[in-house]
C-alpha cells in the first residue's frame, strides 16, 4: 500500500510539473555568451536576429521551463500551445507528399537498378530497432573504392521531425544521377569523386513520426530506450552524441530532456554508424567504403542558416574563414536560384551546442569542412517542421547547386573556383546539353591529377597510420 501511493504521488508530481507545452519567444536583448550556453539545451525550433540585432529563441516548452529565464534580461513571449500547432488537415495533407521509410529505401534500390554503372546502396548500420541505415554511393565504380577521388557525404535526418531533410537529399542524389549524361559539369564532378548520400540517419525517430503523425510527428531524438532510476524513458538527440566536448554545455543530461546527450560519447547505433564510415583516430573507415572523407553537409531544418564549426565553444577555427567564405557562396548560389536567404553563420552564434556531427568531424578530421543547413522554411514560421510539400521542389532546386558547388570546392580544393554561370561559359547544372563532349566550358578537370581507375583499395590503414586493417 505504501508503495502505491509512493508510485501515485511520483506519478502526479510527473503530471503537475509536466505541464503543457507551448511554443514561445525569448527575445534575448543584450548579447551574453552566458545565453547561447543555455539554449542548445532547449527545445529550440528557431532562431532569427531581428532588425535591433536582438536574438530570438522559440522554445517549446513547459512554464517550468522557461522559469530559467525569469532573472536575466530576456523577453519571453508565450506563442500557441503545442497542441494547436498540428492542425489535422496539415498534417495529413504533408505526410502524403513526402517519402516514408519504407518508400525511402525503395526509392535508393530504384536508384540503383535504374543507374546501376554510377549507383550502389548500402548498409552502413542499424539502428536500435534494426531498421538499416542506407547510403546511397554515387561514382563510376560504385562497387569500389577508387583512391584518389574526392569522398563527400551528404546526411539528412540526425533529427526525426525534420522530414525536409530526406527530401533533399534524395532527391540531390536523383539530381546527380539523371543530369550525368547530360550535364559536362555533373558528369565532370561524378568522374572525379566519390559521393555518399545517407537520407535517413535517425530511421527509428522518422519511423515513428510517421506511425503516428497526430502525437508522434514532433518528435526530435532516436528511440534509444533509456532505463533510469526504475523509469524507461526514450530517446538520445543524435547531434549531441558525437565526441566533441560531449555533455558540456549546450545539451541536457536529462533523458526526459529532447537534447539529452546519452550516456557517453557514441553510446547509440547512428553515430556509431557515421564514426564507423568516415573513421576515426585508431578506427580505420568500416569495410575500406571510403578512405579520406573531404567534407560533410548534415542537413536539419528549420530557419534557413548555413552553419559552420565550432558549435561546442566560442573559440574560431584556424579554418573559420575558409568555412565562411564557403559558406557565403552556397548561400549566394541558394539565393540566385529561388531569392531565398539562409544566412551563413558560425554554428555558437546561433547557440552552443556539444556533440554534434560537424564540430566532430572537423576537430577529429584534420580541420575538414563541415556544415549544418537549416533548411526552410523560415524562423517566422511557428511550426517549420510541418513543411507544405508544395515546397519540396523549390527547397531542393535551391539547395542543389550550394551542394554540388561544396563538392566541386572539395575536388579542387579551391573556395574562389568560379561557379557563376552569367558571362563566363560555367555551364548551369541545370542546363541539358545534346552533347556533353562538346559542351561550353565548364571548370576546368584537366587540371587535376588524373585519377588511377584500376587502382583498387586492398588495404586500408587509420588515419593516424598506428593501425593496419587487412580487409
Ligand atoms: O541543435 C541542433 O542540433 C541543430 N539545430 S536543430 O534545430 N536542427 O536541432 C543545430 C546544430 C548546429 N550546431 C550548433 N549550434 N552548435
Ligand atoms: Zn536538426
Amino acid at each position: 500500500m505504501k508503495k502505491m501511493i509512493f508510485v501515485i504521488f511520483i506519478f502526479s508530481t510527473i503530471l503537475l510539473s509536466a505541464g503543457e507545452k507551448y511554443l514561445y519567444d525569448i527575445e534575448i536583448t543584450r548579447q551574453d555568451d552566458a545565453f547561447n550556453n543555455i539554449f542548445g539545451k532547449l527545445d529550440v525550433w528557431s532562431f532569427y536576429i531581428d532588425n535591433d540585432g536582438h536574438h530570438h529563441y522559440r522554445v517549446a516548452s513547459d512554464a517550468d521551463g522557461i522559469k530559467i529565464f525569469d532573472q536575466m534580461p530576456a523577453a519571453v513571449l508565450q506563442l500557441d500551445l503545442i497542441a494547436n500547432l498540428m492542425t489535422g488537415i496539415q498534417k495529413k495533407a504533408v505526410a502524403a507528399e513526402y517519402h516514408d521509410l519504407e518508400t525511402i529505401y525503395k526509392t535508393l534500390d530504384d536508384l540503383e537498378a535504374n543507374y546501376p554503372a554510377l549507383a550502389k546502396v548500402y548498409e552502413l548500420g542499424k539502428t536500435f530497432e534494426g531498421n538499416p541505415i542506407k547510403a546511397i554511393k554515387i561514382s563510376t565504380s560504385p562497387d569500389k573504392n577508387v583512391q584518389g577521388k574526392t569522398e563527400v557525404l551528404y546526411v539528412g535526418e540526425h533529427h526525426a521531425r525534420e522530414w525536409i531533410s530526406v527530401e533533399v537529399s534524395l532527391h540531390l542524389a536523383e539530381f546527380i544521377l539523371e543530369k550525368y549524361d547530360k550535364n559536362r559539369r555533373v558528369y565532370d564532378m561524378v568522374n572525379a569523386s566519390e559521393i555518399w548520400v545517407l537520407p535517413t540517419l535517425n530511421a527509428d525517430g522518422y519511423k515513428y513520426t510517421w506511425a503516428d503523425v497526430t502525437n508522434n510527428r514532433l518528435w526530435r531524438k532516436n528511440r534509444t530506450p533509456i532505463e533510469k532510476d526504475g523509469v524507461t524513458t526514450y530517446g538520445v538527440d543524435p547531434n549531441r552524441n558525437y565526441d566533441a566536448h560531449f555533455g558540456g554545455e549546450g545539451t541536457s543530461t536529462d533523458p526526459n530532456n529532447e537534447t539529452y546527450c546519452g550516456e557517453a560519447p557514441f553510446s547509440i547505433e547512428e553515430t556509431q554508424t557515421i564514426r564507423a564510415f568516415v573513421g576515426a583516430e585508431g578506427i580505420a573507415p568500416l569495410n575500406g567504403w571510403v578512405d579520406d572523407v573531404q567534407g560533410i553537409i548534415s542537413y536539419h531544418s528549420f530557419s534557413q542558416y548555413i552553419l559552420y564549426p565550432y558549435g561546442a565553444v566560442h573559440e574560431y577555427s584556424p579554418k573559420n574563414l575558409l568555412m565562411k567564405d564557403i559558406a557565403d557562396e552556397m548561400a549566394r548560389l541558394i539565393y540566385q536560384q529561388t531569392g531565398v536567404s539562409y544566412v551563413p553563420m558560425k554554428s555558437s552564434t546561433m547557440y552552443i551546442a556539444t556533440g554534434d556531427l560537424t564540430d566532430w568531424f572537423h576537430r577529429t578530421h584534420d580541420l575538414k569542412t563541415a556544415y549544418t543547413i537549416e533548411l526552410r522554411p523560415d524562423a517566422n514560421q511557428l511550426n517549420g517542421f510541418i513543411l507544405a510539400p508544395e515546397q519540396i521542389p523549390d527547397v531542393v532546386k535551391e539547395n542543389i547547386p550550394a551542394a554540388l558547388y561544396y563538392l566541386e570546392n572539395l575536388i579542387f580544393d579551391d573556395p574562389y573556383i568560379d561557379t557563376d554561370v552569367n558571362g563566363n561559359g560555367i555551364v548551369d547544372y541545370y542546363e541539358d546539353e545534346n552533347d556533353i563532349n562538346k559542351s561550353k566550358i565548364a571548370l576546368d578537370y584537366s587540371k587535376l591529377e588524373t585519377v588511377k581507375e584500376e587502382e583498387t583499395y586492398e588495404l586500408s590503414t587509420s588515419r593516424t597510420g598506428c593501425s593496419l586493417t587487412i580487409y
